[in-house]
């Protein structure tokens, strides 16, 4: 069985024209004009690019003391009904746990997923037993390897843990990646605010200052660099992050920063003149920022310093936030966007100009693909490509609603925003899931994407190991002063 797209205009990373895609065994066989096949797929007045691509996914994931809302089944359904095609979501073991027990955990939950996904490894505790099996964990195809500078007494890595696994990772051709705030501040600050009286979700945004999250991805890059490997840095939210991450890049480091779509479109007013629940149910890590920032990282897309747009969808009810009535510390962190991450950027990216058509598909598809090491095979209108394509309307208009969203939570961060630009139709490997807002999907047609480690993530630049090379030393021994 063969499927054609007709008519459309393919938009890649670098390149739009008009060609018809043949499509059989889940693939990408012939890109030409006029072509043939059993079913067509009419793609007139559409662009047919790469299937969205989320590297940063919470599903079903144990957090604060309670476990996210949306699994593995729903939040694919809300990814294909977006235009994303696949996921990468964090397996999370709590500290003590061994990473392949971890592993044998999120096997389970992701035999739902509608569409392909694959994984992080979380490091959240360090010894012999993780170094041991970070190895494990590379060899079934997971290359990538996530740290929490933040979440003291829970998740948080110190720095001499962060530069063992970052030197680890160096040693098996691993990425390193890092939620970059500083955990010991956010905690002082926090047990401050409390301490006063703030208590409310506005206190969460005062606890956790761009400095904290600036100083945090300076730290992270440095180290990194001292390693010998490239980071990665997840939901880059503001100036002083986004600034480490420019130079960094200006330096010649393989630095990579992840701006959300969240932080890209919301901002501090979320939590100011809101009742507890608005403001609660924005409550993430990191909080939402004021305009200055946003600017900072629409800049950053556009010039390319940030590269990649993502969710960090972790989706909790309103009755979960609530668990946090009285002790903003205590509301779970998270906001959905799996199925508005596409909408939203072409709308508020696109449409005003801010970003072109190719740059969308670069940072909601092939970047991630590139940089996670799995293109062509994802992020690509390709022969030999997986068939993971959304035919994508832009005079398609919508109003985002919770009361029609495919998330199992009862509100959405998005709800009345207008877009323009959705799909007509969402292709998993080949198979129609979404035509035109309807939902067709399978439960379990997902499948693991093994990822390998080394190239073309390469390694850092810089000098760093020349300057750790032997070096001069004073007659009695001691090293000469200074590196
Ligand atoms: N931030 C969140 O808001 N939720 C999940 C984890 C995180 O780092
Ligand atoms: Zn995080
Ligand atoms: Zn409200
Ligand atoms: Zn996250």
């Amino acid at each position: 069985m063969t499927t054609v797209i007709k008519n459309g205009t393919i938009v890649t990373a670098d390149l739009t024209y008009k060609a018809d895609v043949l499509i059989e065994g889940g693939q990408i066989i012939e890109i030409g004009r006029d072509l043939k096949g059993d079913e067509v797929l009419d793609a007139s007045g559409c662009y047919v690019m790469p299937g969205g691509i989320d590297p940063h996914t919470h599903l079903e994931m144990p957090f604060m003391g309670t476990y996210s809302s949306d699994d593995f089944e729903s939040g694919t359904r809300a990814a294909l009904a977006g235009g994303t095609t696949m996921v990468i979501d964090f397996a999370l073991p709590s500290p003590g746990q061994g990473l392949m027990d971890a592993l044998k955990m999120w096997d389970n939950k992701s035999t739902r997923a509608h569409c392909d996904y694959s994984f992080h490894m979380a490091v959240t505790w360090w010894s012999e037993q993780v170094f041991n099996e970070m190895k494990e964990v590379v060899d079934r195809g997971i290359n990538s390897f996530k740290h929490f500078m933040a979440y003291k007494g829970a998740l948080m890595v110190n720095d001499d843990e962060l530069f063992a696994s970052f030197k680890r990772c160096a040693e098996l051709g691993a990425l390193p990646l890092v939620h970059a705030e500083n955990g010991d501040i956010v905690a002082e600050m926090s047990a401050k605010l409390l301490a006063e009286g703030n208590v409310g979700p506005e206190a969460h945004a005062y606890s956790r200052p761009p400095a904290v999250e600036g100083e945090a991805t300076n730290r992270a890059i440095m180290i990194a660099d001292m390693a010998g490997v490239p980071l990665y840095v997840v939901h880059t939210s503001c100036e002083e992050a986004h600034e480490a991450i420019r130079r960094a890049r200006m330096q010649g480091k393989r630095v990579y920063g992840e701006p959300l779509i969240q932080h890209l479109t919301l901002d501090e007013s979320e939590y100011f003149n809101a009742d507890w629940d608005h403001a609660a149910r924005r409550v993430m890590s990191p909080p939402f920022r004021n305009k200055q920032h946003q600017d900072s990282l629409w800049a950053g897309l556009a010039s390319g310093s940030l590269s990649v747009v993502a969710t960090d969808h972790c989706a909790f009810t309103t009755k979960q936030k609530r668990f946090g009535v009285g002790d903003f510390t205590k509301i779970p962190n998270g906001t959905g966007g799996l199925e508005d991450r596409m909408p939203m950027l072409w709308s508020t990216g696109v449409n005003t100009g801010r970003i072109t058509m190719n740059e969308f598909v670069a940072v909601t598809s092939t970047n991630i693909a590139k940089i996670m090491n799995m293109y062509p095979k994802k992020g690509a209108v390709l022969v030999g490509a997986d068939a993971d394509l959304v035919v994508w309307d832009p005079a398609k208009s919508k109003t985002i609603s919770a009361s029609s969203q495919q998330s199992a939570i009862d509100y959405n961060v998005f709800e009345g925003k207008e877009v323009t630009g959705l799909p007509r139709y969402t292709l998993s490997r080949g198979v129609v899931t979404v035509e035109d807002g309807t939902f067709k999907g399978r439960e379990g047609h997902g499948e693991f994407v093994a990822r390998q480690p080394g190239t073309p993530v390469g390694r850092a630049l810089s000098t760093w190991k020349e300057l750790t090379a032997p070096r001069p030393v004073s007659r009695s021994g001691i090293p000469a002063s200074g590196v």
